[in-house]
């Protein structure tokens, strides 16, 4: 008798999971399929899992493939399993090719190919359905969002575009998705858009997307002009979707966590808050030689922003520049002073110079500092007058921290939460208000409508 394993969270039970369960039943005589504990779940760093176990496993059972449930609670079970239950043939779907071949050392490993365009659920109605989302760009951030997406339950990512139909097809092959020549088509196989193109694009492409009722997710920096981030705000909400700025740093449970702390009293007022995040780029990329949208600000302005804005606000009463230029103009270190009344803050950012990454917040009573990679929080320090008087806090980052808000964006969408306020529209406005006031300043007056025209 040939004994197949195969495990799971099967949340929203959906095609997916039916046919693999299906497939994975007609490798052998005898399927065990693992469901993965709530717990496991979250330590592995699966958000948004809507069914309890419960329900999930009575869902596998329904599907009619299982001979046998078992409750997958730990990582390193897999290979207990195998040996425990002599197991011939370890499958899981495509999506997972070559995290599992450690397995061959105990079973056979099969990957069975992913389910694409799963949009109907099967075994029952569910309360939430699945989101079928659509990635457009197909650069560095593109790539990294969807193992991140695989890691939130209720998404599917189904669909790539890109005005370049060969960079499409390369990335959808890759990950086995389908690759759109026109957009419209592209808009009609998804409920909802991930947009990772050029900076400049973002406002024709957010625009294009609501126009087709599609609930946006937009990398940062989300626009490049304080009316443009109203206009689409507001259209968004007259047409009841959603409008999110991907700033992973605002969703993450560390930087949540530090903001309360900030904003807690504990380091008595908030009168100053020094934010740098410099990255070396190479001098040839897209960042350092497209003179009208790249330089450092654009680039990393609205991390460094963030905490600034966050917690003394968007009511500055001045803002300044201060930049190191490379020969072609372009801002190789950017610090911008933000004076209120009550405080300041300074946000410093380079692609040609490196400093310090650090996060640190003064307050009358004592300072918050975060290391480096802050824009990652996942642990950070509270000191006082007294030296001795220190309290840590620390909260897991997982992976590339992309998922946390995927995870946002999708419980908005599914109205089940309440996320805004990790980074409201209020927020987005006066980033992209800020970006506006500094390509001013280079006398790079955005123009982002003509000149980002989608192609
Ligand atoms: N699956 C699929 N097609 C989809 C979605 C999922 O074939 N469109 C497969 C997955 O590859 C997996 C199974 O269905 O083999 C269950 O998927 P999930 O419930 O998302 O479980 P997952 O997070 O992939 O966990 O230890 C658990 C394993 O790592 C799998």
């Amino acid at each position: 008798m040939t004994k197949v394993i195969t495990y799971g969270t099967f949340d929203l039970f959906h095609e997916g999971h039916y046919r693999l369960l299906q497939r994975a039943k007609e490798l052998g005589d005898y399927l065990i399929v693992g469901v993965t504990t709530e717990e496991y779940d979250q330590t592995r760093g699966k958000l948004n899992v809507m069914d309890s176990l419960m329900t999930r496993i009575e869902n596998v059972k329904k599907s009619g493939f299982a001979d046998e449930v078992l409750i997958e609670s730990s990582p390193g079970q897999k290979a207990l399993d195998i040996q425990k239950y002599q197991v011939d043939i370890f499958t899981v779907g495509s999506d997972w090719v070559g995290q599992f071949d450690y397995l061959n050392e105990y079973c056979k490993v099969i990957y069975l190919e992913r389910t694409k365009n799963i949009s109907s659920t099967i075994l029952r109605a569910q309360k939430a359905s699945i989101q079928r989302i659509g990635i457009i760009g197909t650069g560095r951030i593109a790539e990294r969002f969807i193992p991140e997406a695989k890691l939130v339950s209720g998404i599917n990512t189904e669909a790539v575009y890109n005005p370049h139909l060969e960079s499409a097809k390369r990335f959808a092959k890759k990950w086995e998705i389908d690759a759109y020549e026109s957009l419209d088509e592209f808009y009609d196989a998804v409920d909802a858009v991930y947009i990772a193109s050029p900076h400049e694009t973002h406002y024709q492409y957010i625009q294009s997307a609501l126009r087709h009722k599609k609930h946006v997710l937009c990398e940062k920096p989300m626009v490049l002009a304080r009316s443009q981030a109203q206009e689409l705000f507001e259209y968004a909400k007259e047409q009841g979707l959603i409008l999110f700025e991907g700033i992973k740093t605002a969703y993450c449970p560390g930087f949540t966590k530090l903001l309360g702390i900030a904003c807690s009293g504990m380091i008595g007022t908030i009168r100053n808050i020094e934010a740098c995040f410099t990255k070396l780029e190479n001098p040839l990329s897209r960042e350092l030689t497209d003179v009208k949208y790249g330089g450092s600000f654009t680039e990393l302005g609205s991390y460094v922003m963030l905490p600034i804005l966050k917690i003394l606000g968007s009511q500055f009463q001045e803002l300044r520049f201060d930049s190191i230029k490379g020969e072609n103009g372009l801002d190789l270190f950017t610090k911008a002073y933000f004076t209120y009344g009550e405080g300041m803050g300074t946000a410093t950012c380079g692609l040609g110079v490196k400093s310090e990454g650090r996060l640190v917040i003064s307050g009358t009573l004592g300072y918050i500092v975060v290391e480096a990679p802050w824009w990652k929080t996942a642990y950070f320090e509270v000191h006082h007058e007294d030296p001795r008087d220190v309290e840590k806090f620390s909260e897991r980052f997982l992976g590339d921290g992309l998922r946390y808000e995927i995870s946002d964006f999708l419980s908005m969408i599914n109205g089940s939460s309440r996320s805004e306020y990790k980074l409201t529209r209020g927020d987005s406005v006066a980033l992209a208000g800020v970006m506006e006031k500094f390509l001013e300043t280079e006398g790079r007056e955005m123009n982002a409508v003509m000149e980002g025209q989608v192609k």
